[in-house]
Parts: C-alpha cells; structure tokens; sequence
C-alpha cells in the first residue's frame, strides 16, 4: 500500500477526522498511523511529522512522493480521486459546498476553538454560554436553510465534502444542545443522525468512545 495518513487521537483531532472520512466514504484503501496529540508526549511527536510535512500538525497523508498536508487538501484529493462525486457538479452550487468548507476550515466564526472537539466525549458538559448559543444558532440555521434548498438528505443533496468537513462541529454542537433546543431546527437534527449514523462515522466514534477523555484547562468556567 502506498498511501499513509498520519491521522491523531481519535476523540482530539477533529482535523484528522475530517480526512480520515473522506478518504473512507471514497473508498481509498490506506495505512492509518495514529500519532498521539496529547501533552505531553504531542510536541515530542509532531515533531517527527515536521521532518516531512512543514506545519507539524496531523493530517498529513502520504501518497507515494507526494506529503499532502492539510485537512482540507486531502479531502479535496479523495473527491478527485472518487471521480468529483462529493462536490455539487453545477458551478453555482459548488461554489456554495466550497463557501461551507471554508466556513468550517476557517474555524467558524470563532465556535470551535471555544467548544473544542475533545469536549464532545466529555461525560460531564457545560451549558453553552449566551455568545456560543448565538453562533451555533447561526449554524443552525445557515444548515436548515441549505437542507430546506437542497431538499436533503445532505446540504447538497449526496453528501459533499461540506457534510463531512461538518461532521466533528454536527458532534460537539449536538452534544451540547439540549433535543428541546435542537428540535427548534427539525432538517439539522435529522441530518444530524444521518450523519452519526453513516459507518465511517459510527468506526471512528466507536473508537474514539473507548479513549480516556482529554481535559482541556480553559472548558469550564
Ligand atoms: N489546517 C490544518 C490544521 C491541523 C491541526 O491543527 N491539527 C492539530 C491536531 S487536530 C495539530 O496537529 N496541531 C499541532 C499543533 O498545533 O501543534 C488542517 O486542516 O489539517
């Protein structure tokens, strides 16, 4: 096999999620290698992934000669890859899908670096404050406006890139949001289930159910 993804601890790297998926849902056969980002031994670690990929940061997916280094990047390899099929073929649209990976790559709008991924899997959630229920709001429903365009079952219809970029943020918003909260956008939280329920979805969760949780100092108050 020549294809290897440096991926990172299942329930700590949404990044590596992301790649990691849309290499499974394209059906690119690859040699994963877990590096452990957890402190302490995550700056010892990447530092090995700096020798051949400049940001020292997990994904990095080797293909032959070629170091691939970003999430994103690779995503948009396996869509190539599988023949465009998880990208709208109309211009207008694609552009569209492409708006909500950028979205989503740029951190939207500040909520994830403040709910982190790890906090997903964490038995004991705290309230979302006022500001991060305003922007998941604002998620919610740039998502149920799309789904209500697309008419479903994902944003563009087939599921997309979008869909899967949005799997960690579908997880760590979900699992902060009460069901009496979330039933306010009907189209999200079925997609949502959808989503948890594909079997690329369901192998990395399983695996990242059974990790010991990773405490970030700054997730309580
Ligand atoms: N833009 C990069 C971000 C990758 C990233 O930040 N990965 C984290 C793990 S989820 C990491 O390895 N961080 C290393 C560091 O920040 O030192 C991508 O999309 O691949």
């Amino acid at each position: 096999m020549t294809r290897i993804l440096y991926s990172g601890t299942k329930n700590a790297s949404s990044w590596a999620f992301r790649a990691w998926l849309a290499l499974r849902e394209a059906g690119i056969e690859f040699e994963e290698r877990v590096v452990d980002i957890r402190k302490p031994q995550r700056f010892e670690n990447l530092n090995r992934i700096v020798e051949f990929s400049p940001p020292a940061a997990v994904p990095v997916l080797v293909d032959g000669e070629t170091v691939i280094f970003d999430s994103l990047a690779i995503m948009e390899y396996a869509n190539e890859l599988a023949g465009n099929k998880f990208l709208p073929r109309e211009p207008r649209l694609r552009a569209r899908a492409r708006s909500f990976l950028a979205w989503q790559h740029a951190g939207l709008s500040g909520l994830c670096p403040r709910l982190s991924f790890e906090s997903a899997f964490y038995p004991d959630k705290r309230a979302m404050t006022f500001d991060e229920q305003a922007q998941s709001a604002r998620a919610y429903d740039a998502f149920e406006k799309q789904l209500s365009h697309s008419g479903g079952p994902y944003l563009f219809g087939d599921l997309s890139l979008a869909d899967m970029a949005l799997v960690p943020t579908a997880l760590r918003l979900a699992s902060h949001t009460p069901g009496d909260r979330l039933s306010q956008w009907p189209q999200v939280a079925a997609w949502n289930d959808r989503l948890m329920a594909r079997e690329s979805v369901r192998e990395w969760l399983s695996e990242a159910n059974g990790l010991p949780v990773v405490r970030l100092p700054d997730y309580m108050p």
